[in-house]
């Protein structure tokens, strides 16, 4: 018995040290969103079961190692047990019921992170290789970044246009793919001011690992701000070609792959594109003018930039006053 003791109080300070420690690496980022306090409640329970069983298995392994080893002298054979119902009984009932808490409690923590607010603000998001557009039905606004209110519920209504991506904050804890021919919901209400970033969990490309943007939690009044300077900006854009051009650029996702400033990635930068030569894969040069440039956008293989892959971009079928709008607004960056 006095074993039985002495392993009992060994296997509770272990667990408590475990547990300790394991809260105290700070494995989780800040809690920034009302769904991310029932999955956090989760997972603090979920340590404590981690650090028992922990020690449940390795301080009986490490006591019958040190003082059941064989000492000098000792030949005999250990004895011989035989079965024991009582603990079989016992080591099966008594994880039953700790996976039928641990199934409820999984169950209530999804249903938290479910629980609809009818007054949720809708956001519609379009998932593209390699690039997140957000758009404000009610607003008329596009942006490459997330805006929204703290303690607010927002609903993100998530399509893809080509493969599936995934949409995960890692401070608001909860994630939900994006997948194409359907649209996904994922709800969030945000309770910390601050600056975040959604980074694609799926992979989905040669370039998954830049499908990030920013996602800014703003006060009601930062976003209200926001929100209004959005407006003014697309009000202004919608007048001209050249605004309109660079407002389709934003919805379609083209400057996930285009930089603006001179600046390589997935595709060629635009800054003082138009009209420059393009060397071609194949050794010859084109000179990007109008005629090439609608040519890439509604045929990207036709011809092949050196240094980059075909088959990344995918095709626009634009109509021709878009593109007309598109290459007005290239013909600006310079
Ligand atoms: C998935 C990444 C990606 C997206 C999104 C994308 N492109 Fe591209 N684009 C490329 C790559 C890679 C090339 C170079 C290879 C080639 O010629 O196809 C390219 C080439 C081009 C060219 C050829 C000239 C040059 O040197 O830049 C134009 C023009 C262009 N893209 C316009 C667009 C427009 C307009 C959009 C949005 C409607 C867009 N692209 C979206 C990757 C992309
Ligand atoms: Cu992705």
């Amino acid at each position: 018995m006095g074993h039985f003791l002495v392993v009992g109080i060994l296997v509770i300070v272990m667990a408590v040290l475990t547990y300790v420690g394991l809260d105290a690496a700070g494995l989780m980022p800040v809690q920034a969103s009302a769904q991310a306090v029932s999955i956090d409640w989760l997972w603090n329970w979920q340590l404590v079961a981690i650090s028992f069983l922990f020690s449940l298995i390795v301080v009986p392994l490490i006591y019958s190692l040190v003082v059941f080893r064989r000492k000098k002298g000792e030949t005999g054979d250990g004895a011989h047990i035989e079965g024991n119902t009582p603990l079989e009984i016992g080591w099966t009932i008594v994880p039953l019921f700790i996976v039928l808490a641990f199934a409820y409690m999984g169950a209530y923590s999804l249903g938290q992170t479910r629980r609809v607010d009818p007054t949720a603000m809708v956001v519609q998001v379009k998932a593209r290789q390699f690039a997140w557009t957000f758009e404000y039905p009610e607003l008329g606004i596009v942006s490459n970044e997330l805006h929204i209110p703290v303690n607010k519920q927002v609903v993100l209504k998530m399509e893809s246009a080509d493969v599936i991506h995934s949409f995960w904050v890692p401070e608001f804890r909860v994630k939900q793919d994006v997948v194409p021919g359907r649209v996904t919901e994922y709800r969030i209400t945000p309770t910390l001011i601050g600056d975040y970033k959604v980074r694609c969990a799926e992979l989905c490309g040669s370039s998954h690992a830049y499908m990030e943007s920013p996602v800014i939690v703003d006060s009601q009044s930062d976003y209200d701000a926001w929100i209004s300077a959005q407006a003014k900006i697309a009000a202004e854009a919608a007048k001209t070609p050249e605004g309109q051009g660079k407002l389709l650029t934003v919805r379609n996702g083209c400057i996930g792959c285009h930089s603006l400033d001179g600046s390589k990635m997935t595709g060629p930068t635009w800054f003082n594109l138009y009209g420059s030569e393009v060397p071609l894969a194949d050794g010859r040069t084109v000179i990007a003018d109008d005629a090439f440039i609608t040519e890439s956008i509604l045929q990207p293989k036709a011809k092949e930039v050196k240094g980059f892959a075909p088959t990344t971009m995918p095709a626009y079928p634009l109509t021709d006053e878009e593109i007309a709008n598109i290459i007005a607004y290239l013909k600006t960056l310079k």
